[in-house]
C-alpha cells in the first residue's frame, strides 16, 4: 500500500483485546465465568496497554452455541450476571481509559427468542416473516449444508414447514428483507450505543442477505459454503442503512466477521467512503492451513503473501485488522508458533511481534498473551463445541471417516481449545474459579504457563506485548505506515518496513528453530532488545 493521508481514526490507532466471558474469571463459584469476574481483572487487560475490550456475546441464551444463540437481546445472560453488573463493567473499563466493543448476533437468534416463538406458531402469525419459511409440501427447498452438521433447513412440526438455519438448529436466520426486523436491530443497536458501547463486532454479517431462491449448491460450492452465504443482494445496501439508522450519530467503530468475503470484495465493506463497515475480519490467515474440517499444511511465504495481499486489497480508503486466535481458532502459538516447551515463549513473543507492528488493528485474543497453547483432548467427549457435535454427525457416524482421523485434525482445529479457562495463577483450576469444577476443564499445563508467572518474569510474553503496545503508541509509523515485505520468500525469516513520513521501520521475525543473521542498514537502532 502506497504512503499518503491515511484519515485518522481512534480504532486505527487502537488495540483491541477480546474476552470469551464464559472462560475468563468466575466471581461467584459456579465455575462459569462472568461479569464481574472481568471487572475484577480489569488491570490485566488495561496493564498490557490495550484501548478497546471486544466482549464475546453477554446476552440472555440457552447456550447452543455458548451465547452466539440470543434469547434476549436487552438482557444480560443469568451465569454472566446483571444489567448492574454490566454497567459496573463498563464503568470500569471506561475509568481505566478503555472502550467496550459488544458482539452483535443478528444473522440469526435463539431458537427461544420470543420472534421465533411466535413466528413458527402458525403460517399466518404477524412474526412468520421475522424468519424463512418454506413450504413443507414442497420437500427439502434446496442442498444448502448447516455449519453445524446436517441440512440448513429444518422441518418444524407445528406447521410441517422448513425454516433456515446456517447454524445450529436452534439458532434459526432471521429474514432481513422484512424492513420490520431491521428497525427491530437497529432499536436494539442503538439501546446499548445509549449505554455507552463504542461500537460491535458483528457476527457473520455478510451472511443477513440471502438470495431468497435458494439455489441448488453445486459440489464446489457446499467445500465452502460460506462463500455461498455472504455477499447477498442486498448486503452493502442493509449495511449502508444500518449506518445511517443506527450508527451514524455515533462516535464508535464496527468490525464485521467477514467469513465468505474474499480480499477483492473487502473495499465493497470497509471504503470509508461507502459508509458500511470501518473494518472486517478476514479468514484467509486463519484459514490458509484448512480444507474444510480437515488441517491441511502451510508455510511462511503462503502466509507472508495473504498479509501482502490483504494490504494492498484495503487501498487507501479501507482499514484492515490483524488477528491470530480468537474463540473460533485453536491457539495461536500452537497454530502458527511453536509450542515446544523450549520454543513456546519466543514463538508466543515472535507472534506477538507480528501482531503488533503490522498495518490493521490489532485484535488479542485472552491467553494469548501469556502463551497458552492447545488443549489435549483426547477423545469426542472432551469437546464442548455444537460444530464439533454436528461435523461428527455428518462425517464420522456416517461412515465417511473413521473416528481417529476426524480427531487427529480435530485436535489442531478445533475452537474449543481456545476456551479452557484463563490461566491466571497456579492455584487450583489456574484462579480461574473457586467451584470444585470449572464448566470446562483447565490446561494442565497451568502449573507453568500463567498470568502470575509473566508477571513476574521481565522476559515473559506478557511483558513483551506491554513493550510491543507501548510501542506501537510511540510509533505513529506502526499505525499508518506504509507496509512492504522485504522478503517474501524466505522459509522462516518475515521482514518487512512500515514507512511514513520518512521514518522507516524494519519488522524481522524468526518463525524457525535455528537462529538467522540480518544484515541492518548502517544507523539502524534497534527498537527494543527481544532477540
Ligand atoms: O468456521 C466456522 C464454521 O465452520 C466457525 O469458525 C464459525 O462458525 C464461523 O467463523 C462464524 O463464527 C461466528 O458465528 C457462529 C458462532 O458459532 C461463532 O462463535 C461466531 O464467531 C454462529 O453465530
Ligand atoms: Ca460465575
Amino acid at each position: 500500500m502506497q504512503e499518503g493521508t491515511i484519515a485518522r481514526r481512534w480504532w486505527k490507532e487502537a488495540v483491541v483485546y477480546q474476552i470469551y466471558p464464559r472462560s475468563f474469571a468466575d466471581s461467584n463459584g459456579d465455575g462459569v465465568g462472568d461479569l464481574p469476574g472481568i471487572l475484577a481483572r480489569l488491570d490485566h487487560v488495561a496493564g498490557l496497554g490495550v484501548d478497546v475490550i471486544w466482549l464475546s456475546p453477554h446476552f440472555d441464551s440457552p447456550n447452543a452455541d455458548n451465547g452466539y444463540d440470543i434469547r434476549d437481546y436487552r438482557t444480560v445472560m443469568a451465569e454472566f450476571g446483571t444489567m448492574a453488573d454490566f454497567d459496573a463493567l463498563l464503568a470500569g473499563i471506561k475509568a481505566r481509559g478503555m472502550r467496550l466493543i459488544i458482539d452483535l448476533v443478528v444473522n440469526h437468534t435463539s431458537d427461544e427468542h420470543q420472534w421465533f416463538v411466535e413466528s413458527r406458531r402458525s403460517r399466518s402469525d404477524p412474526k412468520r416473516n421475522y424468519y424463512i419459511w418454506r413450504d413443507g409440501a414442497q420437500g427439502l427447498p434446496n442442498n444448502a449444508p448447516s455449519f453445524f452438521g446436517g441440512s440448513a433447513w429444518e422441518r418444524d412440526p407445528a406447521t410441517g414447514d422448513y425454516y433456515l438455519h446456517y447454524f445450529a438448529k436452534k439458532q434459526p436466520d432471521l429474514n432481513w428483507d422484512n424492513p420490520a426486523v431491521r428497525e427491530d436491530v437497529y432499536e436494539i443497536m442503538r439501546f446499548w450505543l445509549d449505554k455507552g458501547v463504542s461500537g460491535f463486532r458483528m457476527d457473520v454479517i455478510p451472511f443477513i442477505s440471502k438470495d431468497q431462491g435458494f439455489p441448488a449448491m453445486t459440489e464446489a460450492e457446499l467445500r465452502a459454503p460460506e462463500f455461498v452465504y455472504a455477499n447477498g443482494p442486498h448486503i452493502h445496501a442493509y449495511l449502508q442503512e444500518m449506518r445511517g439508522a443506527a450508527l451514524a450519530p455515533y462516535d464508535v467503530m464496527t468490525v464485521g466477521e467477514a467469513f465468505g468475503v474474499t480480499d477483492a470484495q473487502a473495499p465493497l465493506f470497509v471504503d470509508a467512503a461507502r459508509g458500511e463497515l470501518d473494518m472486517i475480519f478476514h479468514f484467509d490467515v486463519v484459514r490458509l492451513d484448512r480444507d474444510g474440517w480437515r488441517k491441511t499444511d502451510w508455510t511462511l511465504p503462503a502466509l507472508k503473501a495473504i498479509y501482502a495481499r490483504l494490504d494492498r486489497a484495503v487501498g487507501q480508503g479501507g482499514w484492515n485488522t490483524v488477528f491470530l486466535g480468537n474463540h473460533d481458532n485453536p491457539r495461536a502459538v500452537s497454530h502458527f508458533g511453536d509450542d515446544d516447551p523450549a520454543f513456546r515463549v519466543a514463538s508466543a513473543k515472535a507472534l506477538a511481534t507480528l501482531l503488533l507492528t503490522q498495518r490493521g488493528t490489532p485484535f488479542l485474543y485472552q491467553g494469548d498473551e501469556i502463551g497458552m497453547t492447545n488443549y489435549p483432548f483426547l477423545a469426542l467427549e472432551d469437546f464442548d463445541d455444537v460444530e464439533v457435535r454436528g461435523q461428527w454427525q455428518d462425517n464420522v457416524a456416517t461412515g465417511k471417516v473413521s473416528a481417529a482421523e476426524f480427531l487427529a485434525h480435530l485436535r489442531q482445529t478445533s475452537r474449543d481449545h481456545s476456551r479452557t479457562p484463563m490461566q491466571w495463577d497456579a492455584t487450583p483450576h489456574a484462579g480461574f474459579t473457586a467451584a470444585a469444577k470449572p464448566w470446562f476443564p483447565v490446561h494442565p499445563d497451568f502449573g507453568s504457563i500463567n498470568v502470575a508467572a509473566d508477571l513476574a518474569d521481565p522476559g515473559s510474553i506478557y511483558r513483551h506485548y506491554q513493550t510491543l503496545t507501548a510501542l506501537r503508541r510511540a510509533e505513529p509509523a506502526l499505525v499508518y505506515g506504509a507496509y512492504r515485505d522485504l522478503d517474501p520468500d524466505h522459509p522462516a525469516l518475515f521482514s518487512y518496513s512500515r514507512a511514513l513520513d520518512g521514518d522507516h521501520l524494519q519488522v524481522a521475525i524468526n518463525f524457525g528453530r535455528d537462529p538467522l543473521a540480518l544484515d541492518l542498514p548502517p544507523g539502524t537502532t534497534l527498537l527494543n532488545g527481544s532477540r
